[in-house]
This record gives structure tokens, C-alpha cells and sequence, in this order.
């Protein structure tokens, strides 16, 4: 051969083979250099990406759905659920639903304008400027990251603190605690002493107080029975002295009888302040019921017998049955000790109760999810706020949501819990008018600091927050793969 001929021959087998990669290249159009084995193995048949069939290999990409997945017409828009990879070389690979291909619109995230490979419009290759803008913007997010970043790893290290803290809090008030209650045995155990020497001496109260009533119920009787043998004697003098003024001879000069007469008629006088004996005998009959109830009752209490017994006491004084009511009991005496007991002891079981509360609650909070590192711990109660629209919004991490205007101040919420996608979530706040309890979720972004960037109400009295803050900072890394869907 001619060497020419030769070079001739040369040239078109080497644009034969470029042909056949171009149109092989072609057929396996819309695939990731990840996948592209799977499409390329020279065997004749294609197994669709789900496993689920086979097919012959010159159907991949021929404008007809065959797998289940969509799988073989990645560069078609024959399948409804097939993806296409634009390669967008020089920027971030994306994919596209295929049914985006070849609908005559450029696609934004292909910026290399592979989408529409049919020609229908002519899409310029703007992957080169959105790179230049993209590698820019990403700097800017690069050095919010890390100085966000910077802040929260200060707000672990604190939260850590935090919890170091607590723990050693939480075992102080238990050595504490364990101190308080021993105490507090002791304590009942003497109160029960207390109560058992209180509770002899009251049956023996009772006794005295019984007695008492009887001796009293027999002084009141004396008494009565004295005053109306007495009255009883007023009686018939003043019969015999009626008599002998109506009687008596006037004209029989006696003196004696005479003067007699005379002040037997003054005697009216004295008698209008004759002593009620009824009333007397009522003040004692009271006292005397009593006394007697109090000691038959099933268990009076020990001070209401010492006060009845004093009652008593005075009252017989005053009549002059007894000489003189004796100083306060050694009785109620003992009585107002174990008053002071029961209340001493009671304070102490409160005080027992409220510190097993409290630690009940400092252990509950080591439990609680307090997001990746505990990091939520060091940011409770710091609040920040924004006006927006007619309202003056005021978040306080991790304690509540309000929602303030001049003359309203409303709960949105008060803190609940983390959920799984790092937003805080916000309950049971002031009850909307004809509807349910206020809630918000506070949706968060990487920021500097922390800031209230939006509040929509996505329905009736729920409410989303949008904020920035160091809490969503990740430790900066290499930019990961854009990808679309
Ligand atoms: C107030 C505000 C609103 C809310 C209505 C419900 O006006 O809290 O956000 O939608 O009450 O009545």
C-alpha cells in the first residue's frame, strides 16, 4: 500500500472509532461516571438498576420505557421516573427529572446545557461564570461556617461545663439529702415517743377532767339547793311577817313589833333584787355538759381539754368553790411541745420532699436531648427578638416564644423538645381565640450570632421561626456534590 493510502486508511479507522465512542457515548447519555460501567460492559443485555429485568442493550436510551425504575432511558424522557446527570463540567454535577429533557428549557442546574441535546433551543454553557459566583458565595458560607463554628465549640465546651456541674450539684444534694433524711427518722421516731406519753397523759386528762365534772355537777346541785332552801325560807319569813303586819295590834304600844312592821313594809326593796337562781344554775349546767362530753368524747384533743379544765377552774373560783385557779398545765404544756413537734417534723418531711423534687428534676434534665453535643444546655433562657410585620417577636432558647405589641403580650409556646431535624419545638402557649393552643417551631440556620430572621404563621396560631445562630454551624469541610431532586 502507498503510504498515502495508507495514512488515509489510518485517519478514517481512527474517525470510525471516534464515531462509535461518540454514538456509544450517545446511548449511555444522562449517566453518572459512577454508574457508567453498568451501561457500558459490552454485554448485549442491560439489567435494569432495580434487578427487576433484563432487556437487550440496544433498548437503553431508545426513547421507550422498559425497567421499572426508569432506569434505562437515563438521557430519554420516556420514563416519568428516570433522572439525568448533567456532568456541568468546571462546576457541581446535578441531576433533573427526565422529564425535564428536551422540553425546549434551558435547566438551571445543567448549566452545561446537556438537557436539551436535541437542539430544540440552543442552551449556552454557563457552567464557567456560575462556578466563579458559586466558588465566591461558597467562601462567604466557608467563613460563616467557621466562625459560627468557633462559637459553638465555645458553647459545647460550657455545656459540658454545665453538665459537669449539675452532676456534681446533683451529688451534693444527695449526700445532703441522705443527711436530712437519717434526721428526719430520728425525728418521727421522737414524735412518736411524744405522742405516746401525750396520749397517757390524756386518758389520764380525761379522767381528771371526768372527775372534775362530777364534783362540779354535785357543787352546782349543793348550790342550787342551798339557794332555794334559802329561797324557800324567804318565803315563810315573809309569810309570818305579812301576817303579823296585817295581824299585829296597833294600839298595844310594842316597839319591837312596831318596828318590825315598819321594815318589813320598806322590805320590797330588797326583795326586787332577789338572786336568780335559774341563770346560775344554767352557766353551770353549760360548763358541766361540757366537761362531761369532752371526757366521754372518743378522743378530745389534749388542748381542749386543758382549756376546758381551766374554764372550769375559773368558773369554780369565782363562785368561791375552790380557792384559786392553778398556773397553765404541765399538760397543755407538754401538749404545745408536741404542737411544735408535728411542725417541726412536718417541715422537715416538705424540706425531704422538695429536695428529692429537685433532684428528681436536675437528673431528669441530664436525660433530656439537648441536641448533637449537648450544645442546647449552654444557650438556655438567651432570648433575642425582631419586629416583624405589627409584631415584636422574642424567642428564649429552650424556655418560650412570645408574641408582643403594644398592648398584647401572648405566649406562642413554651419549650418542649428538639425534633430530629434540629428545629425546637414550642407548645402549649396562650389559647387562639376560636381554635387551638399556640405552638411554634423554630426552624435554624448557620449565623454568627444568634438572630430572628422571619416568623410566618404557617396555619391558624402555628407558627415557624426562622433564626441564625452558631447552634447550626458545622465543622467546615469540602463543599459536597450539589444535587437536584
Ligand atoms: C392575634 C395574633 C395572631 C393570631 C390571632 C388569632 O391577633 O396572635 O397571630 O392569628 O390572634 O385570633
Amino acid at each position: 500500500m502507498i503510504p498515502e493510502a495508507y495514512e488515509m486508511a489510518w485517519r478514517t479507522a481512527l474517525l470510525l472509532s471516534a464515531l462509535v465512542l461518540e454514538i456509544k457515548a450517545e446511548k449511555i447519555r444522562g449517566v453518572p461516571p459512577s454508574k457508567l460501567a453498568l451501561y457500558s460492559s459490552g454485554s448485549s443485555t442491560f439489567s435494569c438498576l432495580d434487578g427487576s429485568l433484563k432487556i437487550p442493550s440496544d433498548r437503553v436510551n431508545d426513547d421507550y420505557c422498559d425497567c421499572p425504575d426508569g432506569s434505562d432511558e437515563p438521557g430519554t424522557s420516556a420514563c416519568h421516573n428516570g433522572t439525568f446527570f448533567c456532568q456541568n463540567a468546571g462546576h457541581i454535577p446535578a441531576y433533573i427529572p427526565s422529564s425535564r429533557i428536551n422540553d425546549g428549557v434551558c435547566e438551571e442546574a445543567c448549566c452545561d446545557g446537556s438537557d436539551e441535546w436535541l437542539g430544540l433551543v440552543q442552551c449556552p454553557n454557563t457552567c464557567k461564570q456560575l462556578a466563579k459566583v458559586h466558588a465566591k458565595l461558597e467562601k462567604e458560607r466557608v467563613a460563616v461556617e467557621s466562625a459560627g463554628w468557633k462559637v459553638k465549640e465555645q458553647w459545647i465546651k460550657e455545656a459540658h461545663q454545665i453538665r459537669v456541674d449539675l452532676e456534681h450539684e446533683i451529688n451534693r444534694i444527695q449526700v445532703k439529702q441522705e443527711a436530712s433524711q437519717a434526721n428526719l427518722v430520728d425525728m418521727e421516731a421522737a414524735l412518736a415517743r411524744l405522742q405516746e406519753e401525750e396520749s397517757q397523759s390524756s386518758a389520764a386528762e380525761q379522767e381528771a377532767a371526768r372527775k372534775l365534772a362530777e364534783e362540779f355537777e354535785q357543787s352546782v346541785d349543793r348550790i342550787v339547793s342551798q339557794l332555794s332552801d334559802q329561797e324557800q325560807r324567804i318565803k315563810d319569813l315573809e309569810t309570818i311577817l305579812s301576817d303579823l303586819a296585817q295581824g299585829y295590834n296597833p294600839n298595844f304600844q310594842d316597839m319591837a313589833v312596831k318596828g318590825a312592821v315598819s321594815a318589813y313594809n320598806e322590805l320590797p326593796a330588797i326583795v326586787a333584787r332577789e338572786i336568780d337562781i335559774s341563770s346560775v344554775k344554767s352557766a353551770f349546767e353549760t360548763v358541766s355538759q361540757k366537761s362531761m362530753a369532752s371526757a366521754n368524747s372518743e378522743a378530745p384533743s389534749i388542748s381542749y381539754i386543758s382549756k376546758l379544765l381551766r374554764y372550769i377552774k375559773e368558773q369554780m373560783a369565782e363562785y368561791g368553790l375552790i380557792q384559786a385557779i392553778p398556773e397553765v398545765s404541765e399538760s397543755s404544756a407538754q401538749s404545745q411541745q408536741l404542737t411544735n413537734m408535728r411542725e417541726t417534723v412536718e417541715k422537715a418531711r416538705e424540706e425531704v420532699l422538695s429536695t428529692d423534687r429537685d433532684i428528681s428534676s436536675k437528673k431528669q434534665s441530664l436525660t433530656e436531648n439537648f441536641g448533637e453535643h449537648d450544645v442546647y444546655r449552654a444557650v438556655k433562657g438567651k432570648c433575642f427578638s425582631s419586629v416583624i410585620s405589627d409584631y415584636t417577636y422574642e424567642v428564649c432558647l429552650l424556655v418560650n416564644l412570645q408574641q408582643k405589641s403594644a398592648s398584647t403580650n401572648t405566649l406562642v409556646g413554651n419549650f418542649d423538645h428538639v425534633d430530629e431535624n434540629g428545629s425546637l419545638i414550642y407548645n402549649h402557649g396562650q389559647r387562639c381565640w376560636n381554635g387551638p393552643e399556640r405552638s411554634g417551631r423554630v426552624d435554624v440556620e448557620c449565623g454568627i450570632e444568634n438572630e430572628l430572621l422571619s416568623v410566618r404563621e404557617a396555619q391558624k396560631c402555628e407558627y415557624v421561626f426562622r433564626i441564625r445562630s452558631p447552634l447550626a454551624c458545622k465543622l467546615p469541610k469540602e463543599s459536597t456534590i450539589k444535587a437536584e431532586l
